[in-house]
């Protein structure tokens, strides 16, 4: 063995985690001699000599579960790209570069290291581990990985439909889409039905009903990559909000657009590479539910809607399907980074990935050390690509994860990236979702079991894939193409839906933002869920939940696209509760000269007065806005007065000037803590 580590020692830390004690006992006899480090190597802590340690210290991820036939290494930058020839002599020959080099982004994948990254084929008979102390004995590697394998945040569990309830008609007259199953996705419009969940409580959604009818429900520039299960781009629910690679002709085996990727017409399968599938046994549909949320084609009078899916003239915005998972195959980081380089270079705006570790990691460098460091040099590549007129970069989101643990999955645990915890049709959170640090925003996951469970209403409705198996099919169910599912895998498209009809606002208006002051809007478009974590809650076998623990750690709180919308306009938008009359102090909306101020009214159009069924209209009073909603929704109102005099000045008066403010209100039938509101 080459590279200065004496063959006892290898056996040492390789075999025998008893001697680990006795390593460190010997270490500390030699201490006059040289100084020791404790190291984590393939599991095992190990004292060892300081010059050993640092060899070691540059394999990372060896305690989690990676594939045996592969292995990745990042070169210094100094390094000497020749280098990679001399590793034949080292019994690697099999070597290429994980990222490819695309023409006009050399700088960009320069700046963020992709160039340097490197995977080598670990030839028949040798051993992986073997192979990682060769790399990390050579000065000019930087660090060698693993490839480790990404957990779905899903039970992958498809829970059948039985197709929308005979009185919808009745139902959606509020709806602005006539897809019949709609009225079933409680997570875009909870009406409180007890059907779905006795303690399911109205407003409990992602708000998004609103922004459909006044504001946007998409744009087909924006296009969200689903990295995940293979999306089936033939779903009669998806395939018009597909994204078409423009410069590529599909089945005819050539690579048209000299991008690498041969037929990569709606995205490309990084597992079997080649063309996109969904009929392995083994495949659950999880990444056509995850793209029916965030795209489903809306107002086709068929099936679902989605997030972001359009106002059915072909204005949703797009899916690219970068497919990572094949049955039980794939997953790897090598699967992982190449389809985020991809979504970066083909235009994606967002990437929704329902993935991630489930170790937990004591910091982000903790975790950069141990497992994430090629993916963090890819997510952080992507966010910093223009694919939009809107930003100056893309946004990453990932799911938190299922485990229930206290502490986000990394990646989306990362500080800079966001991560969606799950509630429930309750308005609290899921049993199963993580919580705590790491995660920043919570999003409907739905949940099973929530009485009275005698379907699956509780969970998430979407597209699926009619070849998966469907926990409680019937013969009605049986090859149906929508589905129940739940888990952050569920939560985090409702994230990227929102956010990709957040872009496409933006852009209707002509606006553009910062990344970061962007995504800070959006995490703090959020709704508190904190004041109903009280006592537990129960589910229809008796078992109950401890909602204490979740104070403070579900992020932000409950994501509400239209506060983002507002937050877009730049309007300040007030949460009211419905039910009650309830004032505002103008004072923080017209500064201190609100007092010297003479109102002339609000205006409120009739649209917006029936969104807020409002039980009159609202006035102004001793500097104060009142108003009294009975039913959950959202609306602009314009409050206007006279600046200097009683009336306003022109024509035949001498008089102040108009001053004018909107305010946004969005109303929920529990309380909020956002501020403005007495
Ligand atoms: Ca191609
Ligand atoms: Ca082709
Ligand atoms: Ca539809
Ligand atoms: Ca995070």
């Amino acid at each position: 063995m080459e590279g200065g580590i004496p063959p006892y020692l290898l056996q040492i830390i390789r075999k025998m985690k008893s001697i680990a004690n006795v390593f460190y006992a010997l270490c500390m006899s030699l201490i006059l001699f040289s100084s020791c480090v404790q190291e984590n190597i393939y599991g095992e802590d190990v004292m060892l000599p300081t010059g050993e340690a640092s060899l070691h210290t540059k394999i990372i991820n060896s305690d989690t579960s990676y594939d045996e036939g592969t292995i990745l290494f990042k070169l210094e930058e100094d390094a000497d790209p020749e280098i990679i020839n001399s590793l034949s002599d080292k019994g690697l020959s099999d070597i290429s570069r994980i990222f490819r080099s695309t023409p006009g982004k050399e700088k960009l994948q320069r700046q963020f290291g992709l160039d340097r990254w490197y995977i080598a084929e670990i030839p028949e008979g040798s051993d992986v581990t073997d192979a990682a102390r060769t790399l990390a004995s050579m000065s000019q590697v930087s660090l060698v990985q693993h490839n480790t394998f990404v957990q779905k945040a899903s039970d992958c569990v498809v829970y059948a439909y039985d197709g929308p309830e005979p009185d919808t008609k009745a139902k959606a007259t509020k709806l602005p889409f006539n897809d019949p199953s709609l009225p079933d996705q409680w997570h875009y419009w909870n009406q409180g039905n007890a059907s779905i969940a006795t303690s399911a409580k109205k407003g409990a959604d992602i708000n998004v009903v609103d922004v459909w009818t006044e504001l946007t429900a998409g744009d087909p520039s924006i296009i969200v990559a689903v990295i995940d299960e293979g999306v089936k781009y033939t779903h009669p629910d998806l395939k018009d909000n597909m994204w078409v690679n423009p410069g590529e002709i599909p089945g005819n085996g050539i690579d048209d657009d000299g991008n690498n990727y041969v037929d990569d017409i709606h995205g490309y399968n990084f597992v079997d590479n080649g063309v996109i599938s969904w009929d392995d046994p083994d495949d659950s549909g999880h990444g056509t539910h995850c793209a029916g949320t965030i795209a489903a084609v809306n107002n086709n009078g068929i099936g679902v809607a989605g997030v972001a899916g359009g106002s059915g003239k072909g204005d949703g915005c797009r899916i690219m399907s970068c497919q990572i998972f094949s049955g039980n195959r794939g997953g790897g980081v090598y699967e992982t980074v190449r389809a985020i380089q991809y979504a970066a270079e083909m235009g994606a705006s967002i990437i929704s990935c329902s993935f991630g570790y489930s170790s937990a990691f004591a910091s982000d460098n903790a975790y950069i050390k141990r497992i994430g460091s090629a993916e963090i040099d890819a997510i952080h590549y992507f966010e910093a690509c223009k694919n939009n007129d809107v930003l100056n970069g893309n946004i990453a989101i990932f799911a938190a994860g299922n485990d229930a643990h206290d502490y986000a999955h990394y990646p989306g645990a990362y500080n800079d990236i966001i991560s969606v915890t799950a509630f429930g049709p309750d308005y609290l959170p899921t049993s199963y979702t993580n919580y705590g640090p790491g995660c920043n925003i919570s999003a409907p996951g739905g949940e099973a079991l929530l009485p009275p469970w005698k379907s699956y209403k509780a969970l998430v409705l979407s597209t699926v894939t009619s070849e998966a198996k469907q926990m409680g099919e019937s013969s009605a169910a049986k090859g149906f193409d929508y589905g129940y599912m739940q888990g952050t895998s569920m939560a985090c498209p409702h994230v990227s839906g929102v956010v990709a009809l957040a872009l496409s606002y933006a852009k209707k208006l002509g606006k553009t933002f910062d990344r970061d002051v962007f995504k800070d809007m959006i995490i703090t478009s959020a709704n508190d869920l904190d004041q109903h974590l009280k006592g537990v809650k129960t589910y229809a076998n008796g078992t109950t939940l401890d909602l204490a623990p979740f104070y403070h750690k579900l992020g932000t709180g409950s994501l509400d696209a239209w506060l983002l919308m507002m937050q877009i306009e730049g309007i300040p938008c007030l949460i009211a509760e419905t039910g009650r009359n309830q004032w505002m102090d103008l004072t923080k909306y017209f500064g201190s000269a609100s007092t010297s101020l003479t109102y002339l009214g609000v205006e409120v159009s009739d649209k917006d007065r029936e969104a807020l069924g409002l039980a009159e209209d609202p006035y102004i009073k001793y500097g104060r806005l009142y108003i009294h909603p009975t039913k959950p929704g959202s609306a602009k109102f314009t409050v206007k007065a006279v600046g200097g005099g009683d009336i306003v000045g022109g024509g035949d008066n001498v008089g102040g000037m108009e001053v004018s403010h909107q305010v946004s209100v969005i109303a929920r039938s529990f309380k909020s803590s956002n501020g403005g509101w007495i």
